[in-house]
């Protein structure tokens, strides 16, 4: 029998730290098991739980899988489609973009993307054609970190590049602030910190079990951060752990943060975050000597000052140099293709972009499909906002409107392929060749076809070629192949292999030997040194240094609502599958022992969560892994498969955050009360 077992040597393309390796089995020519690689750094042998269910399950199932070109035939909202063909769908689309560019120009056709794969190709390919075409564009990290890039930007000059997860075997101290690998890099918390010399320290409101498993757990209120990166500050000062000649030759602006530590002691810090003093000068303590490694979560900076919070978490290396060395460093993303060479803005075809690309924030995105004159058609591919976008009852509302003409393509029948006019079916990682990547390990993977793709569905890349053709554009960028594609990314890495070679090992590292990022102590911003003191800042209207600042806790018998990363789905993907269903059983929300007392709550009650925005009904579990007046729902369930419709993002205002327009959604706010 196992004669006719071949296996195919793939990467997992989805949104995540780890970037796993694959071996897909085929029997008699058929996907029969979708494993881990043993041979792989990351993976070794087992993929996370989520991924070992869906792929094997809903990833593969053709009743699930959106298999055919689809038009609307019912009420927007209702998914009620009736498969067409390719040509008919991709003539409505273009013969409808089009009247749109003459009649009012191409800035009133809306288009928004994200991560839904991650793979080179699939995940950029597709802006040639909206390049080219002159849409208005959703800018995809409003969503999700651009505070954090705007902040570190201004700091260090950059914030994708952090350091090599490989130089951890020298390092002395990990401190982990804000994320939670547990569930969101699942591998790094299996192998990659328990397998570090370091002591290991998270700061987490929530104690997740990567917090669990540290030496120490720092538990601040959220929203406090920046008061206990000032309070830390404070004892590294205090006791000598601050680098002075480092501070001298290689940041600006030490002079006008100083002033600000002598208030900030530890027992201040413990009445202004909750983290008891003795934990912050015990943590100084750990970080200060060195060398000492920095990773920063995405969700750390989702808060209404996260921009500061990420500016003021920076000034630990930068005040105490832990920099440019063996073991020490700060990480925020690894932007692997990028520090391998890869040029983003060819691949991505800027230059077809006759001016300015128009953008807009995901936080203005359901205003602007509420104004029919500035929005007249909205092309929706990688994402599903129907689901994950802030304020989820004005959207879905907005995009009810029958002249929004909307396209959704995608793998799966999602909410947000409901509301759409034509549905067009995206092949699968599993169903073509491409290339990806890590923003943790600097590594480049291979992503092999391990069959056809299912039904009529194809790649986003193809997808966007045919949509040009039947636009009529003829730019030669806008039908490059795949293969070409891929050799040149390959070429511009310096990976030293080809398509054929890379696939054999599944994976190769941008360099045989770790990186030490920052070594000669430039950074790319206007002085080229870290400016800790910003005149860019200033001229944004923020503060020049960064501020001790802390949220106020919520008042009016108000929690703080966290949506973080959910262990048994990545952001709205396999909540439909139902194996991943029953394990992670129904919607809930998690409160500490003492607030459920005081709402009168036990496990298993029905509360109602509820603010201006919005309400919604969950099942509560009680557990002191949270602090009081937080509570704690994870994200990404599809709306139509919850009760009243909705997921947590009904309860998401949308507020930007203080940097780069960005989500500030751990900072919603909601009353409880048992329904
Ligand atoms: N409340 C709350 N909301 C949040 C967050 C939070 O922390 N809390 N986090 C935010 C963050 S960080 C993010 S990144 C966003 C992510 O939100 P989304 O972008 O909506 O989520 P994903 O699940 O990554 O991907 C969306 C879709 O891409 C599809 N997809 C997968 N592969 C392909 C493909 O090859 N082609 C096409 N066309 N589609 C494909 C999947 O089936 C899925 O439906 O959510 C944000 N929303
Ligand atoms: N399983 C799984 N993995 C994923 C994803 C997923 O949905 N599921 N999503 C992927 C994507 S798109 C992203 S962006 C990353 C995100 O992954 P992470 O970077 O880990 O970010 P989050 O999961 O949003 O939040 C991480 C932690 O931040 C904490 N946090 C919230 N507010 C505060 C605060 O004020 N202060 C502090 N110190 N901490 C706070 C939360 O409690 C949470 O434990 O994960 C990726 N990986
Ligand atoms: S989602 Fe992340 S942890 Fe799971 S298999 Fe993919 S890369 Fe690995
Ligand atoms: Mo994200």
């Amino acid at each position: 029998m196992d004669a006719q077992l071949e296996r195919i040597r793939t990467t997992c393309p989805r949104d995540c730290y780890d970037g796993c390796g694959i071996v897909v089995e085929r029997r008699d020519g058929a996907i029969s098991r979708v494993l881990g690689d043993p041979d792989h750094p990351v993976s070794r042998g087992a993929l996370c739980g989520k991924c070992a269910t869906a792929y094997n399950g809903v990833w593969q199932d053709e009743q699930a899988r959106l298999l055919y070109p689809l038009k609307r035939t019912g009420p927007k909202g209702h998914g009620q489609l009736a498969q067409i063909s390719w040509d008919e769908a991709l003539t409505t689309i273009a013969s409808k973009l089009q009247d749109i560019v003459q009649a009012t120009g191409p800035e009133a056709i809306i288009h928004t993307h994200y991560t839904g794969t991650l793979s080179l190709l699939a995940y950029m390919f597709p802006l040639r054609f909206f390049h080219r075409l002159g849409a208005t564009e959703v800018e995809p990290d409003t969503i999700c970190n651009m505070a954090g890039h705007v902040a570190w930007g201004l700091l260090f000059g950059s914030s994708y590049v952090g350091f090599d997860p490989r130089t951890a075997a020298d390092s002395r101290c990990i401190l982990v602030w804000g994320a939670n690998p547990a569930h969101s890099a699942p591998h790094a918390h299996k192998h990659w910190l328990p397998e570090s010399p370091a002591r290991k320290i998270v700061v987490d409101p929530i104690r997740t079990e990567t917090a669990a498993q540290a030496d120490l757990h720092l538990q601040p209120f959220p929203g406090t951060d920046a008061a206990l990166a000032f309070s830390l500050l404070h004892v590294l000062h205090r006791d000598g752990f601050f680098q002075t000649d480092f501070i001298a030759e290689h940041t600006v602006g030490y002079d006008e943060v100083l002033p600000l530590l002598a208030s900030c002691t530890p027992a201040w810090g413990e009445r202004t975050t909750g983290v008891p003093a003795d934990l912050i000068e015990r943590t100084a303590h750990l970080y200060g000597p060195g060398p000492s490694l920095l990773w920063v979560g995405q969700g750390l900076q989702r808060q209404t000052t996260g921009g500061n919070v990420m500016r003021a978490c920076g000034l630990l290396p930068a005040l105490t140099g832990n920099i440019g060395k063996p073991g020490a460093g700060f990480y925020y993303l690894n932007i692997t293709p990028g520090i391998a060479g890869m040029d983003f803005d060819a691949l991505a075809g800027s230059s077809l972009a006759k001016g300015r690309v128009p953008r807009i924030s995901h936080m203005d995105f359901a205003a602007r499909l509420e104004d029919a004159s500035a929005s007249q058609a909205l092309v929706c591919w990688n994402t599903n906002p129907a689901a994950s976008a802030p304020q989820q009852q004005r959207l879905h509302a907005a995009l009810k409107r029958e002249d929004l003409f909307t396209v959704a393509i995608d793998c799966f029948p999602t909410d947000t392929t409901d509301f759409a006019d034509i549905v067009l079916p995206a092949a699968s990682f599993l169903e073509f060749d491409d290339l990806t990547f890590s923003y943790f390990h600097l590594n480049i993977g291979a992503q092999s076809k391990a069959r056809e793709p299912m039904g009529e569905s194809l790649p986003n890349q193809e997808i966007f070629r045919r949509l040009a053709a039947a636009m009529g554009f003829e730019e030669p960028a806008l039908f490059e192949s795949d293969e070409s594609i891929i050799g040149r990314l390959l070429a511009e890495m310096r990976t030293g292999c080809d398509f054929s070679t890379l696939q054999q090992t599944g994976w190769r590292s941008i360099s045989q030997t770790p990186l030490i990022f920052y070594e000669d102590l430039t950074f790319d911003t206007p002085s080229g040194k870290i400016e800790i003191a910003s005149d860019k800042a200033e001229q944004k209207g923020l503060p020049r240094v960064p501020q001790p600042w802390a949220d106020t806790q919520p008042t009016n018998n108000r929690f703080r609502l966290l949506s973080p990363a959910s262990r048994w789905r990545l952001n709205d993907s396999y909540a439909n599958d139902t194996n991943i269903q029953q394990r992670a059983g129904q919607a809930g929300v998690t409160l500490h022992p003492d607030d459920a007392a005081q709402l009168g709550v036990t496990d298993g009650t029905r509360v109602r969560l509820e603010n201006e925005t919005g309400q919604l009904e969950l099942t509560a579990t009680i557990d002191a892994i949270i602090p009081r007046g937080v509570a704690l729902a994870h994200k990404g369930r599809w709306p139509k498969l919850e009760a009243g419709r909705h997921n947590v993002n009904t309860l998401n205002p949308g507020t930007r955050s203080d940097m780069g327009e960005s989500s500030s959604v751990h900072s919603t706010e909601v009353t409880i009360r048992p329904c």
